[in-house]
């Protein structure tokens, strides 16, 4: 549908950015902060750990400053569980617990709302050691997590998210670092137990929030994306749906109507791999109900019907879609362009996926992650001309105003990331940052920040849309 006059952009709009805890600040041990999954996984040859990384926990100040030189309105980022516990669990780490009041209170000094994840891929070692999600004391572990986090930071924090792409980690825990060893006789069932324990902790935790910060508002932030089917074929319409359901709808329909996806479902009961569910779980989940949908969109997915054989994730790389035997298999779609990173780009299918997600659920949207990878260039000058994450982005802002002209009530887009950080697994020359950070895969230098041509495009664009006047 086209429109004679787009709807604007509320005035309260939330013009954000984003970044994870583990992926920006560095201090990987330092103020008694424990070991994550992430710092014991082995690292990706030829990339950087996570040690270092932009060093956030020591540029926090500087770095919030050029925030609100930005212009956001809001931030989205969030809190290393093993900085507050650092076994996951037991005694609290008051050095931590201060590095984020010092933190909050630094972003609102600055005008800016912060919007808080709570766990971002980064689960404590120590939980893992004991079984990691498929043990049920790791969603009671983070329930006592989020209740301390509601306890000191609740009276400023006014939105929280529960599990960063939740579905990424079960569908691609090998490439992002997080996948748990579990039962190997099993693999499939301990997966969706892990997956059930985790929205479980997810629900209680809403439960939790509403009791005690009955202001605040909170929700889950998974991945989603429109699948579409690689043909008009029914098979192939049947495997988009197929599809989504494992992908998308699996996490959400939990997250908002307490209910297990009935397509979900049937894929695990015949797989032999239904989760556990003790007396109760039920209840809680349909008790839990989130004030808004925040999601991560970086692309969408092709589907075209599976045969009976076997997929390999042989690319390493979370956002591609491969297949589940009997279920669907990845396929490109020849209608878009990629990425240098062979990611598709579709700002058309950003629409779609508001639209799918706004219809099904009717809840208030938030974008918590959008962006584009990419190697930026450095000129002799210092100048970073990065018009292709520009058009990326521009391209998406347009579709998220078509959007809102549809109906769909949005109301903020966090692009990733505030500033360079190092990827998943990809290392630090894959750039997303407005602000560049000077540092290269195994030399840190200076760790220098400095504004890329984005961060003058985003600034300008968030003070047209705030009707702040711009000095030529
Ligand atoms: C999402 C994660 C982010 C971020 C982003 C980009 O899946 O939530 O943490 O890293 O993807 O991915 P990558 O870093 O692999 O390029």
């Amino acid at each position: 549908m086209s429109y004679k006059k787009l709807d604007e952009f509320p005035k309260d709009f939330f013009w954000g950015a984003s970044t994870s805890a583990y992926q920006v600040e560095g201090a990987w041990n330092e103020d008694g902060k424990g070991p994550s999954v992430i710092d014991m996984a082995p690292v990706v040859e030829g990339t950087t750990d996570f040690k270092v990384t932009s060093d956030h926990y020591h540029h926090y100040k500087e770095d919030v400053k050029l925030f609100a030189d930005l212009g956001l309105k809001a931030y989205r980022f969030s809190i290393a569980w093993t900085r507050i516990f650092p076994k996951g669990n037991g005694e609290i780490n008051m050095k931590g617990i201060e590095f984020y009041h010092n933190l909050i209170n630094e972003i609102i000094a600055h005008g800016i709302v912060p919007i808080v994840t709570m766990y971002h891929f980064d689960l404590p070692y120590a939980l893992a050691e004991k079984g990691g999600w498929s043990n049920r004391a790791t969603a009671d572990a983070f329930v006592n997590y989020s209740k301390t986090l509601f306890e000191h930071y609740g009276d400023r924090v006014k939105y929280w998210l529960t599990i960063n792409e939740q579905n990424m980690m079960i569908l691609h825990g090998d490439a992002i670092g997080t996948a748990a060893s579990g039962d190997t006789e099993n693999p499939l069932q301990d997966l969706y137990q892990q997956n059930h324990h985790m929205l479980l902790a997810q629900a209680k935790t809403m439960v939790l929030c509403h009791e005690m910060l009955p202001t605040a508002k909170i929700g889950p932030a998974p991945n989603i994306s429109a699948v579409y089917p690689a043909s008009s074929k029914p098979e192939d319409v049947l495997a988009a749906s197929n599809c989504s359901a494992l992908r998308n709808w699996l996490y959400l329909d939990m997250a908002v109507y307490g209910r297990y996806n009935n397509i979900a479902w049937s894929y695990l009961k015949e797989r032999n791999a239904l989760p556990n569910i003790a007396e109760g779980d039920m209840a809680i989940m349909a008790k839990a109900n989130p004030d808004f949908i925040a999601f991560n969109y970086y692309n969408t997915a092709t589907v075209a019907e599976a045969g009976e054989s076997d997929f390999k994730n042989s690319t390493g790389d979370q956002q591609i879609t491969i297949g589940e035997k009997g279920m669907f298999k990845g396929t490109s779609n020849p209608n878009l362009v990629v990425n240098e990173f062979g990611w598709e780009i579709d700002p058309v299918g950003f629409r779609n996926t508001f639209r799918e997600i706004y219809q099904r659920y009717a809840l208030p949207l938030i974008v918590t992650e959008n962006g584009l990878g990419a190697f930026d260039k450095v000129e002799a000058d210092g100048a970073i001309n990065d018009d292709y994450r520009i058009n990326y982005l521009a391209q998406h802002i347009e579709q998220i105003q078509l959007a809102i002209s549809d109906g769909v009530d949005v109301f903020g887009y966090c692009p990733w990331s505030a500033i360079d950080l190092v990827s998943t697994h990809q290392g630090c020359s894959k750039r997303y940052g407005f602000i560049h950070v000077n540092r290269e895969e195994f030399d840190l230098k200076e760790l220098k920040r400095s504004k890329k041509k984005s961060f003058y495009w985003y600034q300008a664009l968030i003070n047209e849309h705030s009707g702040i006047a711009v000095a030529s």
